[in-house]
């Protein structure tokens, strides 16, 4: 008897994929986007394959994923923004509101949303993770993308 190990690689990831991208704090969020089409691509995804839907804010960021979603033409969509904390408490609602907008698409819908949304306390923590010294948080979040792609074709065969 062997245990039955389901796990997503890198491998079956061809597929449809779409970005959606806040573009406020763009100098950032353009990082995390090359981050994300660098990954896709060095993973065989196809640039025909690729949609980037471009919205205000990272609070918009869950209507446009919620509507892709809604179309059925991507295996998994890849939520990307940069929220950075200020004076006021509109951080914690935008920040709390696009975390749990995302979520709810992904259960709601059954489509991979891998939230590559930072949420940092300062434009240097920004910094270190959009292709600096703590990586780059837009690839990861691709990865995510592409391992739950593999991973759900292989639950589901
Ligand atoms: N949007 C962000 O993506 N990041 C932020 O840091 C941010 N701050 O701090 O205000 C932000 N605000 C705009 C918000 O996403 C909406 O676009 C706006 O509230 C209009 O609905």
């Amino acid at each position: 008897m062997s245990v039955t190990v389901i796990e997503g690689d890198f491998v079956n990831v061809d597929g449809k994929y779409a970005i959606v991208v806040g573009r406020f704090n763009a100098f950032v969020v353009e990082s995390l986007l090359e981050g994300a089409l660098d990954t896709l691509r060095r993973h065989g995804v196809e640039e025909e394959n690729i949609r980037v839907v471009r919205v205000p804010g990272a609070f918009e960021v869950p209507l446009a994923v919620q509507k892709i979603a809604e179309q059925k033409r991507e295996d998994a969509i890849i939520a990307l923004g940069a929220v950075i904390r200020g004076g006021t408490p509109h951080f914690e609602y935008v920040s709390g509101e696009s975390s749990k907008g995302v979520l709810n698409v992904m259960m709601d819908h059954g489509v991979p949303v891998a939230n590559g949304i930072l949420t940092v306390n300062s434009i240097e923590q920004a910094v270190e993770r959009s292709g600096t010294k703590m990586g780059n948080k837009g690839a990861e979040a691709a990865l995510s993308a592409l391992e739950m792609v593999s991973m759900l074709r292989q639950l589901e065969a």
